[in-house]
């Protein structure tokens, strides 16, 4: 297994779109392997490959907090949502970032196993928040673009100087 640097915002390539997985194979097993050991060692509950600059529809979640309850969903699609509420989000992309983002409560996802078995799940509470948020990084999208125009702009300009003083 490998750990997988991370983009961080507003890094332009985690505004790709995700490709579809055509096989599920050996490779695909390996990206979701070493995307589970990179999001347990940050640590976060989810990872979508495009955060690992990887563009393909593959996501990892784990709430759990022993660490051993892992959810690979390769192409997973919503395909229905119930009632709404607000959360608390942080991002593996955006560092130290938290902000409430108003998402479904419920949602029923498809998608396919590490083994290529369809699937399908219900999911509410943290784990249907992780859900919709890793789908989002697969659309090229990241929570700080549900915020406001001001908010997304000193987010930017903040992880950016944090950037320059790393470097
Ligand atoms: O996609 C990501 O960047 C991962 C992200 C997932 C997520 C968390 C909370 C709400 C929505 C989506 C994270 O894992 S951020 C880190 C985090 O929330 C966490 C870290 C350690 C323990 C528990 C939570
Ligand atoms: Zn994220």
């Amino acid at each position: 297994m490998a750990l997988l640097s991370i983009l961080h915002y507003p890094d332009q390539r985690l505004q790709t779109v995700a490709a579809p997985v055509k096989e599920v194979n050996a490779e695909i097993r390996k990206l979701i392997d070493d995307m589970a050991q990179t999001m347990y060692a940050a640590p976060g509950v989810g990872l979508a490959a495009t955060q690992v600059n990887v563009h393909k529809q593959v996501i990892v979640v784990d709430i759990s907090e022993s660490h051993d309850k892992l959810m690979p969903f390769i192409n997973p699609r919503i395909i229905a949502r119930d009632g709404a509420g607000e959360r608390e989000e942080g991002c593996l992309s955006v560092p130290g970032i938290y902000e409430k983002v108003t998402r479904a409560e419920r949602v029923t996802v498809e998608a396919l196993d590490r083994d290529g078995k369809p699937f399908t799940l219900h999911a509410d509470g943290l784990l249907a928040v992780c859900i919709q948020h890793e789908i989002d990084h697969l659309q090229g999208k990241v929570f700080v673009e549900y915020l406001s125009r001001l908010k997304q702009t000193r987010i930017k300009i903040k992880l950016q100087k944090l950037q320059r003083e790393t470097m």
